[in-house]
């Protein structure tokens, strides 16, 4: 059911906005919500940054150097920084990254996320005109495309693989179904969150098992390679990273860099997705039965970040997300996965809700492609969705109310730069 809630103006909504990062701010770092996720989550605190780069510089810039505090000595920047002394399911026991050569003292996960901190950066600079700061934090974002292109191009194409549903950002979407099924079944009954709204066989316990047998692998990219059992090229992942690798071309002279290997970088992404992962839209490609994973999610929009993909790759896939498959049948923008999959579930999380990063990132795609009114729909559509129901986690795709966790970051911090 919508919730009622009184009418907000443009500035009340930006001050509420402001007051839940103020309160999600830990003095080193935005966690994405009070209590469920109590530490520093990766691409929330790039969103974050994104979203505070008008209004907080100053936070903003802090906000990045502390989740660069969590960057291993690979490159690698993880998932997750502990900041903080509070519980969290996974937390450090479970991961020991301390236990790790190439780990920081912080105490962090050991997967990584959707690589959005070279936009980030740009997005700050192209707010701010900082450029010591581009100078500052550009070689951690080099090395963090480094250990991509060197540790995670499983399929050697020149595309980043997952190695865990987490580390899409969208962990219980459908995409992600059959490859669990083929693992074994596990029984630990660990829990961190409220399971009716997540995955309906509670894979969560693989999820812990493939956390923990990459662990026991010593976090090695050999191991991943030869023995992981979850590898997969993702086009949000790697719409993503090709569009930080742009922003660190841009960025590069700046920072006295050479602009040309990430603008390369950049290339060989837009053809490994089209070659690889394209049939009619994009599709995730699961490298340990060499098959596209047939399901159309938000995810397989992630590719339209690409100023440069062939005008007709962008028109086949706008036409998807503006068909009745998807924004043409909810009230709001945009559901997570197809409404006529079978898999569509609009109470679960990633499984057909609307989230409002996935919005603002849709937006982004659409305005490099100047497709102005697709722009303002998602621009209207997502602020009418926290005007109603506040900053919530996600939202129910079809009337708009709220689902999981309130006061959540990126949600108040994309309503920001929306407003603007
Ligand atoms: C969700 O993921 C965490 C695990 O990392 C969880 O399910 O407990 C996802 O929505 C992810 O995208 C997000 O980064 C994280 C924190 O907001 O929550």
């Amino acid at each position: 059911m919508m919730e009622a809630r009184p009418a907000v103006d443009d500035a009340a909504l930006g001050h509420e906005a402001l007051a839940v990062l103020e309160a999600n701010w830990t003095g080193t770092g935005t966690v994405p919500a009070p209590g469920l996720y109590p530490h520093q989550w990766s691409w929330d605190s790039a969103f974050v940054v994104i979203g505070l780069a008008r209004h907080r510089p100053d936070r903003a810039r802090e906000e990045l150097l502390n989740l660069l505090r969590g960057q291993w000595a690979t490159g690698m920047v993880p998932h997750i920084v502990f900041h903080t002394r509070e519980a969290y399911f996974p937390g450090p026991s479970v991961w020991r990254s301390q236990e790790h050569d190439a780990a920081p003292r912080v105490l962090t996960s050991g997967l990584i996320s959707p690589p959005l901190q070279g936009l980030a950066l740009w997005w700050l600079y192209r707010h701010t005109g900082d450029v010591a700061f581009v100078r500052k934090a550009f070689p951690a974002l080099v090395a963090q495309h480094d250990y991509l292109a060197s540790a995670r191009d499983l399929g050697g194409a020149g595309l980043a693989a997952i190695v865990h549903p987490w580390e899409s950002g969208m962990d219980d979407s459908p995409a992600w179904d059959d490859a669990l099924a083929a693992l074994p079944v596990i029984r630990y009954g660990y829990r961190n969150v409220d399971m009716e709204e997540r995955h309906p066989d509670s894979a969560h316990d693989r999820y812990v098992w493939l956390a923990m047998r990459y662990r026991d692998a010593g976090y090695s990219a050999g191991y991943l390679r030869d023995e992981h059992p979850f590898a997969i090229e993702d086009p949000m992942f790697n719409g993503i990273w090709l569009a930080s690798c742009q922003a660190l071309a841009e960025l590069a002279p700046l920072a006295r860099a050479d602009p040309v290997p990430h603008a390369e970088q950049a290339e060989r992404i837009r053809l490994a997705l089209i070659e690889r992962l394209w049939d009619g839209g994009f599709y995730a490609r699961d490298l340990r039965t060499d098959r596209l994973i047939k399901v159309c999610t938000v995810g397989g929009f992630g590719p339209l970040l690409d100023p440069w993909l062939p005008g007709e790759h962008v028109r086949t896939a706008v036409e998807v997300l503006e068909s009745a498959r998807f924004m043409g049948a909810t009230g709001y923008p945009v559901p997570s996965c197809e409404i006529r999959a079978a898999q569509f579930d609009r109470t679960r999380y990633w499984r057909g809700p609307s989230w409002v990063n996935t919005n603002w990132l849709l937006r982004r795609a659409a305005a490099v492609h100047s497709l102005d009114t697709l722009a303002r729909q998602l621009t209207h559509g997502t602020l009418r969705l926290v005007r109603q129901a506040g900053f919530r986690e996600c939202f129910d795709p079809f009337d708009g109310s709220g689902r999981g966790c309130r006061d959540f970051s990126w949600s108040a911090a994309l309503t920001l730069d929306l407003l603007a």
